[in-house]
């Protein structure tokens, strides 16, 4: 989980990104996410290469995420709160709130190529990448 900076006086609420301080890789891309029907499951991927900051900025969104090993349940609520999602990493979108705005940071441009869009290609091929990466999944 990210903190982003937040400053609240009388007129509200203020979130500010500085780019390599506050998110750990060099941001290329920006796309949010909106008018999702809150019985709509998005995601059911992995990407390869792709590092994400995933920020909740209006309304809820219920994120599921595995890392090979472990599955974890993740609500995002709030607009000064992000979660970092790595290579390798199977996730979910879920329970969209109504309004609900999911703002993505992502630090390559768009790439098809990028994609695990299957589990089972996703289990073996993250074996082998956290093998080589020298983390026993
Ligand atoms: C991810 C989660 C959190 C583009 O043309 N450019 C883009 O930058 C993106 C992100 C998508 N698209 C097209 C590709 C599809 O035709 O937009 C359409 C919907 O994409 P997708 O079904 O992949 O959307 P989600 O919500 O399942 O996944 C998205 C991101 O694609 C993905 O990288 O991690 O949000």
């Amino acid at each position: 989980m990210l903190k982003i900076p937040q400053f609240s006086d009388d007129k509200g609420n203020l979130c500010a990104i500085e780019a390599s301080i506050d998110i750990p890789f060099e941001i290329k891309r920006v796309y949010y996410i909106t008018d999702v029907r809150s019985d709509t499951v998005r995601g059911n991927h992995s990407h390869r290469k792709l590092h994400q900051v995933l920020i909740c900025l209006n309304g809820t969104v219920r994120l599921r995420v595995y890392n090979g090993t472990e599955f974890d349940d993740i609500t995002l609520s709030s607009p000064n709160e992000g979660v970092y999602i790595g290579p390798h990493v199977w996730r979910e979108m879920h329970d969209f709130s109504d309004q609900s705005v999911l703002m993505v940071l992502a630090s390559q441009h768009y790439d098809e190529s990028d994609y695990i869009r299957s589990f089972d290609q996703y289990i073996s091929e993250s074996q082998r990448f956290f093998a080589q990466e020298g983390l026993n999944k």
